[in-house]
């Protein structure tokens, strides 16, 4: 243990304690802005700040680790100075265009500001500007970044793709893509994770919400919503809502007050993409087909447009299913347009994700008979439905539960638990099993067999299927997939299904998420959608008496020709 004091208390910690962490021990919280544990420890904006007495120099809280006999100041008068100092020099190179921000009163910066009490701004200096095409799903606004580096440190170091880098020296240095490409050129998956620990409005996501608006005031179209299972995981945390008062059926609520005709839960067409994809790896395991490397789940755009990009070899060994996204937009298209006689080129299909690569995997083609469109036509991330609500003047207080619009409205557990890693494995593996066996497992059975394999930072289960063993993983993040991919080029580990989620958690830590910076929220989000499973009635997919419906009047069965038009893809096209 190391002895030191801080701001007059004496504490004792464990040897290799940062300043930051020894003074939050002892209930002293020491400003930041960069700071993110083991992410961003570089301090590159200087804020965290201390005196060491006896020292001349300022030392940086968040990356100097304590030293016995240490005596630290948090606050005296020379780090008070140079703190606000070091924030307003931020402030001076910031567009200061608070207002109109996505982030305004979500802002890291702006709340520093306001505890500093920083209220005027002595000097201003240059404010970088570089061009950025506003159509790409994520958008990157230079006047605001404060070049805290996160962005670079959580593209390169967590989701190892590094798209974004330092650019330009002296007072035009900024962060942009790496190389001066442009950003439709760089190999971005779209995650959002740059933009969900972006402490300021440096990085969003492309705001849709006007034409959402726009087709809810056109009396020609039909709107039909959809809201996928991680947006109800998270949304109240916008809407300063308690976890268990942040319901679904509320959101339902909102979107029929803010003028939607028809709502639905995507964990519908979850339990649909179940029945299609756990029948495709049965037939892809039981003939043989997967030879050495394993199907891989398509759900998650941000891991599509990842391994079309960097491992463009195993794109063949993805499911052909389209995304429960995709798939209701296209069902809402065609079998729910002929139930309520509305011709498809009038209804209009919005779907709420906690994604922002969703709004990229909306731009796929859909032909179908007469029809040839968009199975999805505009995509809102979980902030841009409570931006959406913020605007309404609509209190969380005063919605209610609502169920889903007839003809879809069946759910399951199954469905629910796509939004969070290992969800779609499981979901699929208790359908799978139902249909080789004819028997339901018990529902938690792979959730309890699973183990962690530390070296591939992934989870896994051996299973046994009628006598034959089925090897699966399941990995989120895409730092740990680049590594799980290599090791099965490689040939030093091999599965038969691997689940793939590009955010850390899966989608319930999605790009498109509230953010609440400095914490990583997934863990409990996806414990809130484990605990919806737990609790619903239907726990697997093939029960879902909707879904059954839909292929009995519709699409006849699981891969039928039909159910190859409209719910599957080719992802080399
Ligand atoms: Fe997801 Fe999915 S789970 S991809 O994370 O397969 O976004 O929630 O909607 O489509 O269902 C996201 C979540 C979501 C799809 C489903
Ligand atoms: Fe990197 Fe993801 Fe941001 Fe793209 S969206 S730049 S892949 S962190």
């Amino acid at each position: 243990m190391v002895n030191l004091k801080i701001d007059h208390n004496e504490i004792s910690v464990p040897e290799g304690t940062t300043i930051m962490e020894a003074a939050a021990l002892a209930g002293i919280d020491i400003p930041k802005l960069c700071y993110l544990k083991d992410i961003n420890e570089i301090a590159a904006c200087r804020v965290c700040l201390v005196e060491v007495v006896g020292k001349e120099k300022l030392v940086t809280a968040c990356n100097n680790k304590v030293q016995e006999g240490l005596e630290i100041l948090t606050n005296s008068p020379k780090v008070r100075v140079a703190r606000k100092q070091n924030v307003q020099l931020i402030l001076s190179q910031h567009d200061f265009k608070c207002a109109t921000c996505v982030r305004s009163g979500n802002c890291t910066l702006q709340t520093l500001s306001n505890d500093l009490n920083i209220i005027d701004l002595p000097f201003k200096e240059r404010v970088e500007h570089a061009p950025w095409d506003k159509n790409f799903p994520l958008i990157r606004d230079t006047e605001k970044c404060i070049k805290c580096m996160r962005c670079i440190q959580v593209c390169d170091k967590v989701q190892g793709l590094g798209i974004w880098d330092v650019t330009s020296t002296g007072s035009r240095t900024t962060v942009n893509v790496k190389g001066n490409r442009k950003i439709t050129d760089a190999d971005c998956a779209l995650c959002g994770q740059c933009i969900t620990h972006c402490p300021v409005g440096a990085l969003r996501e492309r705001d849709d919400t006007e034409k959402v608006w726009e087709a809810i005031a056109d009396e020609k179209k039909t709107v039909v919503v959809q809201i996928a299972p991680a947006v109800r995981a998270a949304w109240g945390e916008a809407m300063g809502m308690k976890r268990e008062d942040a319901t679904v059926g509320k959101i339902l609520d909102a979107w029929k007050r803010m003028g939607a005709d028809y709502v639905f839960d995507t964990s519908f067409s979850a339990d649909l993409t179940i029945m299609e994809e756990a029948t495709e790896f049965l037939e892809r395991f039981q003939n043989g087909s997967l030879n050495n490397w394993p199907m891989f789940t398509s759900c998650c755009p941000g891991w599509l447009r990842f391994v079309k990009t960097q491992f463009p070899e195993m794109v063949p060994q993805l499911s052909t299913a389209k995304s429960p996204q995709q798939m209701f937009g296209a069902v809402m298209k065609t079998y729910f347009a002929q139930s309520i006689g509305v011709d498809p080129e009038n209804i209009v299909t919005v779907s709420v994700m906690p994604c922002v690569a969703k709004k990229a995997e909306a731009n796929m083609d859909f032909y179908y008979k007469e029809y040839a469109g968009k199975d999805v036509d505009i995509v809102l991330t979980t902030r841009e439905f409570t931006r959406m609500l913020r605007e309404t003047h609509i209190r969380p207080e005063v919605l209610t539960d609502r169920k889903p619009d007839s003809l879809m409205q069946e759910w399951t557990g199954a469905g629910v638990i796509f939004g969070a890693t290992g969800g779609v494995m499981e979901a699929a593996l208790r359908t799978a099993y139902h249909a080789l066996s004819g028997k339901n497992p018990d529902p938690d059975f792979f959730h309890d067999i699973r183990t962690v394999n530390e070296e591939y930072a992934l989870t896994e289960a051996n299973l046994d299927f009628n006598g034959t063993t089925v090897r699966t993983a399941i990995v989120s993040g895409l730092g740990n997939t680049r590594k799980l991919l290599e090791a099965i080029r490689r040939g030093d580990v091999s599965y038969d299904f691997v689940e793939v989620m590009a955010c850390p958690g899966g989608c319930v830590g999605g790009g498109g998420q509230p953010i609440c910076d400095g914490k990583e929220l997934a863990g409990v989000r996806g414990e809130n959608l484990h605990f919806l499973d737990r609790n619903s009635k239907i726990r697997f997919s093939h029960e879902n008496q909707d879904v059954a419906k839909l292929y009995q009047d519709f699409l006849e069965h699981p891969l039928s020709h039909k159910s190859h038009m409209i719910l599957h893809t080719d992802h080399n096209a």
